[in-house]
Order: C-alpha cells, then sequence, then structure tokens
C-alpha cells in the first residue's frame, strides 16, 4: 500500500475512534473567522498599512489589554478580530498615527468611532470592547498621533505636528481609513456611522461635525472641552480662587462635602418638588451663603467672608479685565466632588499642561502669569485648531447629509461647567435660527443631567452603564 495511502486510513481510524470514544472535537465554526482575521492584511502606501498581526478573540476569551490612557481585561466579549493600525495623517511630512480597529464576528453593518480623553494618546480599547464590539459595532478609536507616557519631554512642547493631530486630524484620517479597512475586511460597505466621546471625546466630536460633516450620520457628544483656549485658562483661574492650601481663601473638602453641600441641599433641593439629593435645575436656585457665615454667635462650623467670597466666586462666571467673559461657572449641588477636581489642592494638570505647552511653548509658564493677555493670545494661536466652537453645523445637519447630534451634560460636572454646553448649544441654535437654517430640535438636542458628574454616572461598573446607555 503506498505510504500515503497508508498515513490517510491512519488519519481516518484515528478519527473513527476519537469520535466513537467521543472524544473528537470538530473545528469551531468561528475558525474559518479567526483564520481570515489573523492572515488579514492592509497596506495602501502613502494611505495607513497594518502595524502588527491581527488578532482574533473568540467569544468569552480573556482580552487583556493595557496602553498609556486605556486598559481592558474581560471574559464578556463576543467574538472580534483586532486590526493595529499605523494611518499617514499629513502625507507632506509623513506623520502617522496610531489607530485600532475592533471587528465583531457578528457585525451589525455599522461603524462606530470612539472619542479620546485629555490630552493622552492611545487607543480607548476599554470602549472598543465594550461600546463598539460588545453591541456589534466595527470600532475604530485613534491614538491621536502620540502615545504618550508620564516623565520625559511634553509631546506638545514645538511639535505641532502632534498637536494638529491631537486637535482634530488624526481623528478624521483614522475614520476615514477606518471605513476603507472595514469595508475591506467584511467585503461590504458600511451601513450608518457613528461617533461617541466626551470631554475631549466630546471636542473631538463636535470637530469632525463642524469641519467633516459627511464623516458620521449620528453624532453623540457629552460635556465638551469644545472651548479649549477657554476652559483652560477658567480651570486654572478655579485653582486660584481657593488655593494655595491653608491660605485664608482655602475650603477643606470636608467643609464642601458637609457644610457647603448640605447648605446647598437645604436652599436648593426642594425647589424641583423632590427632596432626593439631585438638583434637577441648579441655575434656578439663589443660593445664600449668609447661614453659613461665621458671624459673633457661630464661629466654627462656618466660612470667613474670605472663604465665601472665594465659595461664590467659584459659582460664577469668569469675568476678566474689561469685563470680558471667559467662561461660567461650576453649578451649585456638586460639592461632593469639587475638592476633587478644580478646588482641590492642587493647580490642574491638564489645564496647565496646555498653557504650557500648547500655547506658550514655554515649560516654566507659571499661573500667576494668567490674565486677559494671555487668553486672548491663546484665542489668537488656537493651537492645532481644537477649538470647536463654530455655530454653523448645518452641513451636517441639513439636507443632503441629514445627520443627527445628541449631546448630554451632567449638571453636577466637576471639571467643565455644564454652562459650556448649554452655551455652545445656543450658539447653534441662535445661529441656525438668524440665518433661516431651521429648527435644531429636530437634528440637535441637549440633555442636561441632574446630579451626574464629568462624563460618569457614579456607582455603576462601566459595562453595565454602557449597556444601560446603548445607542444601538
Ligand atoms: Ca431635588
Amino acid at each position: 500500500m503506498h505510504r500515503a495511502t497508508q498515513r490517510l486510513l491512519l488519519i481516518l481510524f484515528h478519527v473513527y475512534v476519537q469520535v466513537a470514544v467521543g472524544t473528537y472535537i470538530a473545528p469551531r465554526a468561528s475558525d474559518t473567522a479567526a483564520d481570515a482575521c489573523r492572515a488579514f492584511r492592509y497596506t495602501k502606501p502613502g494611505v495607513a498599512s497594518t502595524t502588527a498581526p491581527s488578532q482574533y478573540f473568540h467569544a468569552g476569551d480573556r482580552v487583556n489589554i493595557v496602553n498609556p490612557s486605556s486598559s481592558i481585561d474581560s471574559t464578556n466579549l463576543p467574538a472580534f478580530c483586532r486590526v493595529q493600525l499605523t494611518v499617514v495623517t499629513n502625507p507632506a511630512t509623513n506623520k502617522t498615527a496610531g489607530a485600532e480597529l475592533w471587528l465583531p464576528l457578528n457585525w451589525n453593518g455599522r461603524f462606530l468611532a470612539i472619542g479620546n480623553s485629555g490630552h493622552s494618546g492611545g487607543a480607548v480599547v476599554e470602549d472598543l470592547g465594550f461600546v463598539a464590539v460588545a453591541q456589534g459595532f466595527a470600532g475604530v478609536s485613534t491614538d491621536t498621533g502620540h502615545n504618550d507616557t508620564s516623565g520625559g519631554t511634553p509631546w506638545p512642547l514645538h511639535n505641532d505636528e502632534a498637536i494638529i493631530d491631537w486637535s482634530w486630524r488624526a481623528m478624521h484620517v483614522s475614520v476615514v481609513v477606518g471605513k476603507m479597512v472595514v469595508t475591506t475586511y467584511y467585503q461590504q460597505a458600511v451601513n450608518k456611522s457613528y461617533y461617541i466621546g466626551c470631554s475631549t471625546g466630546g471636542r473631538q466630536g463636535l470637530k469632525e461635525v463642524q469641519m467633516f460633516p459627511g464623516d458620521f450620520d449620528g453624532v453623540v457628544i457629552g460635556s465638551p472641552a469644545n472651548w479649549m483656549t477657554h476652559v483652560q485658562p477658567w480651570s486654572l483661574h478655579v485653582n486660584s480662587l481657593v488655593q494655595p492650601v491653608n491660605s485664608t481663601r482655602w475650603i477643606p473638602a470636608a467643609t464642601w462635602q458637609n457644610l457647603i453641600h448640605n447648605e446647598v441641599l437645604r436652599q436648593c433641593d426642594g425647589l424641583d418638588g423632590v427632596e432626593d439629593g439631585i438638583l434637577n435645575d441648579p441655575t434656578r436656585c439663589n443660593f445664600d451663603p449668609s447661614p453659613i457665615t461665621c458671624n459673633s454667635t457661630n464661629s466654627t462650623n462656618c466660612l470667613t467672608s474670605t472663604q465665601v467670597h472665594a465659595l461664590m466666586q467659584v459659582y460664577s462666571d469668569y469675568i476678566e479685565a474689561n469685563n470680558t467673559f471667559i467662561f461660567n461657572g461650576l453649578y451649585l449641588g456638586g460639592e461632593l466632588d469639587y475638592p476633587n477636581a478644580l478646588v482641590g489642592d492642587h493647580v490642574s494638570d491638564l489645564a496647565l499642561y496646555y498653557e504650557r505647552y500648547f500655547v506658550m511653548n514655554d515649560s516654566s509658564w507659571h499661573v500667576s502669569q494668567l490674565n486677559l493677555a494671555a487668553i486672548q493670545l491663546g484665542d489668537r494661536l488656537d493651537v492645532g485648531h481644537a477649538n470647536a466652537i463654530d455655530p454653523n453645523i448645518s452641513a451636517f445637519t441639513n439636507a443632503p447629509h441629514n445627520g443627527k447630534l445628541i449631546h448630554y451634560v451632567g449638571l453636577a460636572d466637576q471639571l467643565i461647567s455644564p454652562g459650556n454646553s448649554k452655551l455652545y448649544y445656543n450658539s447653534v441654535k441662535s445661529f441656525m435660527q438668524a440665518n433661516a437654517l431651521g429648527d435644531i430640535d429636530n437634528v440637535y438636542r441637549l440633555f442636561p443631567v441632574p446630579g451626574m458628574k464629568h462624563c460618569k454616572v457614579p456607582s455603576i461598573p462601566l459595562d453595565k452603564r454602557l449597556r444601560l446607555a446603548n445607542i444601538t
């Protein structure tokens, strides 16, 4: 008997025995998908290329990925293919950015881009998992053009290309390339295209709506840091209202969380008809600090007049020299978290970083140098064109594109005044009305969320939170 035939018979016999004794394991149905994933490469010179072997995760496989800005460790995800790309963001300089595409086996035909946070680099793998593939979307996330780790030279210093990538370019290019790669992978065009992001992610989403209205059919943004040239100086301003620690204006965390918060609730909570610890509309309350101001009969559990002045400034609009409006104040009601943020014991890292390395290109710039001229310099430069404040979104919302924009903001936001969201929404509404571009109610909705912090609903685990926020 021919040796090859012998081998074939041996193999068949081996299989027969395994089946007979119940040990034969058929190949998984998804192994074809796994093989296709692992073999997948994308190379388009001058545009993008895969930078690592694509990884396939079967449903329930442990997905444990960490980068400088995001991490995920889960065994609850459906089957998907992880594709890592380098995209060319500026062919003239050969500047590139990293991007990840997570492509579910059971694809719903839709595309979802995930926004970033802060100034950090690194794809948002957490949301690629829990938001995109968990709901059947092909997800894309950019590293914003840098992969910053703490320490070393700050990435934006004298690096305009990196700043432009962070500001808008890496997102847009990743979306355009991402759709091409998705189409190649599934051999099927994207049906609908969506975006979701909060804070920096909210800013990126608005930038997309304003600059690249064709990228998405629907955009969901939360508390956007869209007025960079004002939110950053405002953050430093709020710091300075109470800092340094142990100055006469300093207010300890326990005082915010007990004395002040309790008095705010006493005066404001019931105005919405329900005393539940949440202010449905903090702007309705005309807070009077006098009951907690120290006087001749109460000099211990109280605020000095200097502290009261600081407190009321924190809740007030930031008005600079020449009566120049800079930014809205924090809202009443979020005092449990305010000491963990801008009225805490240290200067805002993000804001100081922005002023030093984006605007001034000066590592020694100090908070004490903040003034109207510095803010106006920031406005004039609008470094990287990071501001996303254009009120004309008609190319996105109106025919023929007919996009939809959903915007939410927590009214207890501790990092960006909720007034900023209202300001942008109202600017769009006014612009569209003034230019006869239609009523925005059908295309752009703002949802203020009472009691909600910056981009977070407290006390609910992330994966459950995201499923509650299911946007399918
Ligand atoms: Ca209430």
